[in-house]
């Protein structure tokens, strides 16, 4: 039962101190909210707004998607829009029975696999995706092939924003919002570099939600070492030295909330990595 998780807030009354500048954006999150979603505390401050979702949703389309970090649903909801099978994964049991109920509301629920799994193990023991298997016929979950790879890891909660002390950046007088930069090793359940690794064992194409202050360098030291299924041999290899990724600012309003790193054929102009 769902419900003996989490209360449906109807009035900011009820809301937590801590949790009310989340719920004053809970249509901007879930746009059926009043028709009675539900987050609990990390889902609230996680959740990728449903504008967004759908956006990152759009440039996903494809047979398969793997959300890997599925929290809440936000993104797995959109994905089910354009895609034909979408596999959630979640290490929290309570988070993947919301996300379902989300998905139910929404209409979607029986088109996502939600799979109770911690990604760095699911990742480790899935066969890479090569032609072959491609061409397997589906479902064989031993062959199946994972065309894109989505994740939205933890950040490290809602101070990812604050850095270090000794990174913080000396206070300006201009407008511009300004923080410490957020590296790839505030990522977790691993660095966030080992996790695109590992993504990217099982396809090339790999959409990366990411703080709005992350390092950009790191993002592009992400394509330095990085290896994925060839597209000729089925065998692992070192990115062509061609390989770029594009880093998209996800705006609303005025406000910029994230960063989505597309790689392999998710970045225009590389269709030929797909
Ligand atoms: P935010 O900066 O915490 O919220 O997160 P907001 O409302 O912009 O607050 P402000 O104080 O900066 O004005 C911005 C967006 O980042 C959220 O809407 C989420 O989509 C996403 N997000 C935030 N966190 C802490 C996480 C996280 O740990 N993991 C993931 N995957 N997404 C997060
Ligand atoms: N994109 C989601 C939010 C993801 S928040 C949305 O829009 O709702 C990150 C999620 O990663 C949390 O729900 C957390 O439980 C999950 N998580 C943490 N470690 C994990 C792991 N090792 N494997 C899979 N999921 C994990």
């Amino acid at each position: 039962d769902v419900h003996a998780l989490v209360p449906h807030y109807t009035d900011a009354s009820q809301v937590p101190e801590h949790l009310q500048k989340y719920f004053a954006q809970r249509m901007r999150f879930f746009s059926r909210y009043a028709d009675g979603c539900l987050l609990d505390e990390e889902g609230w401050y996680s959740v990728t707004p449903e504008a967004i979702a759908d956006r990152i949703a759009e440039r996903c389309r494809c047979g398969t998607i793997l959300d890997a970090f599925c929290g809440v649903g936000g993104n797995a909801i959109a994905f089910a829009k354009t895609c034909e099978r979408v596999i959630a994964l979640d290490i929290s049991p309570a988070r993947l029975a919301l996300a379902r109920h989300n998905a139910e509301i929404y209409g979607v629920a029986d088109r996502i696999e939600f799979i109770l799994a911690d990604f760095v193990s699911f990742a480790r023991t899935t066969r890479p995706s090569s032609p072959s298997s491609s061409q397997a016929p589906f479902p064989d979950p031993s062959t199946r092939t994972i065309d894109v790879v989505f994740l939205s890891p933890p950040w490290g909660g809602p101070s990812y924003l604050s850095g270090s002390v000794s990174t913080a950046l000396p206070a300006t007088e201009d407008d511009i919002e300004r923080h410490p930069e957020f590296g790839l090793d505030g990522v977790a359940p691993v660095h966030g570099r080992e996790l695109f690794a590992l993504a990217r064992r099982l396809t090339r194409n790999v959409a990366y939600y990411l703080p709005r202050n992350t390092r950009l360098g790191d993002v592009a030291a992400l394509l330095d070492e990085s290896v994925g299924p060839s597209a000729t041999s089925g065998t692992k290899r070192k990115r062509s030295p061609q390989e770029r990724v594009e880093v998209e600012e996800e705006w609303m309003g005025n406000k910029l909330k994230a960063l989505t790193c597309y790689f392999g054929g998710l970045v225009e102009g590389q269709d030929d990595l797909w």
